[in-house]
């Protein structure tokens, strides 16, 4: 691994503008589980990608709810890991530096990161289903009467619609801003790094083809191999929390030097 690490190091240093691809990777290490792996407990019986959806959140409110009401309870719990925090210390090295995450738990902020897309929304965010004031018209819980506040969902104060997490479900398009950003940045940027993510999931699983069309080097960080390793010019096969950290302290030794 030291042989890639100095490899994508020299490829890091030079560069004026980075952009990051993250996926739920990144955050296995700060105790989240990936979005493809098994769930624990009460929600083990349910394939996430039958949850995550529009049909889901009418068919069952209280179901869907409840599911993210646990996913927030661990989020809330948990705190960035040494990847998210080597990934935020790179924009002391590196002029431009966005991250395009996929994550919708706040951890790049958290740890940070000053510039970040949120491609799938974020889970700490609620919304009127409806988006009856604008998209999105975001909804404080707190700011709603107090018996409001704990129905499953509770409703809109505007319109009475349910309330739903302020997150991108299958089926569903991508916050426009968010993507023409993102799209902007992965071919306009002189090196992509992505990391944790199975790229799978489009559109954000496009971004490193646009990367890649623009002829743009790429480099991965993945324990196994990827959706996306055979358009990379470098995968380093370690975990985010093993090699992000390996990555800085290269970047910053060849600074010294
Ligand atoms: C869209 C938020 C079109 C919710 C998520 C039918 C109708 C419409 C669209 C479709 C359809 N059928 C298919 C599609 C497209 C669909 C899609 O791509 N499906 C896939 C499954 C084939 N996409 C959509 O539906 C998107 N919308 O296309 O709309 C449209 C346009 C206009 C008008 C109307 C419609 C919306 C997709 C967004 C879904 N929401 N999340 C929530 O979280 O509750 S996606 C979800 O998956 C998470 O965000 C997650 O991040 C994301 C992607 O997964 P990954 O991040 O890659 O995570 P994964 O578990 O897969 O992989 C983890 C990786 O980490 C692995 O490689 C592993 O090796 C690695 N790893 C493990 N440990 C570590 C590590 N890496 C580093 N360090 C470690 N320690």
């Amino acid at each position: 691994m030291k042989e890639t690490i100095s490899r994508a190091a020299a490829l890091l240093a030079q560069v004026p503008s980075l952009a990051i691809l993250s996926g739920a990777g990144v955050s296995k290490e700060s105790g989240i589980p990936t979005f493809r792996e098994a769930q624990t407990g009460l929600w083990a019986q349910y394939d996430p990608q039958q949850l995550a959806t529009p049909q889901a959140f009418r068919r069952d409110p209280k179901l869907v709810w409840d599911w993210y009401t646990y996913r927030r309870g661990l989020i809330g719990r948990v705190r960035p890991n040494a990847g998210h925090l080597a990934l935020a210390e790179l924009e002391k090295h590196l002029p431009r530096v966005v991250v395009l995450t996929q994550n919708i738990d706040g951890l790049h902020q958290q740890a940070g990161s000053t510039d970040v897309v949120e491609l799938h929304g974020n889970i700490m965010r609620n919304k009127c289903f409806a988006n009856c004031r604008g998209r999105p018209t975001l909804v404080e819980l707190s700011s709603l009467p107090i018996d409001d506040q704990t129905r499953t969902p509770p409703s809109c104060p505007h319109c009475g619609d349910l309330i739903r997490p302020d997150v991108v479900w299958y089926g569903e398009p991508l916050p426009e801003t968010a993507l023409a950003r993102a799209q902007l940045a992965a071919t306009g940027c002189d090196l992509m790094l992505i990391v944790g993510t199975s790229g799978t999931v489009y559109p954000a699983a496009a971004l490193p083809v646009l990367a890649r069309e623009a002829d743009i080097p790429i480099i991965e960080v993945n324990p196994q191999p990827s959706g996306v390793t055979p358009l990379v010019d470098i995968l380093i096969q370690a975990s985010g929390g093993t090699a992000l950290p390996a990555l800085l302290a290269a970047l910053e030794d060849a600074a010294a030097r």
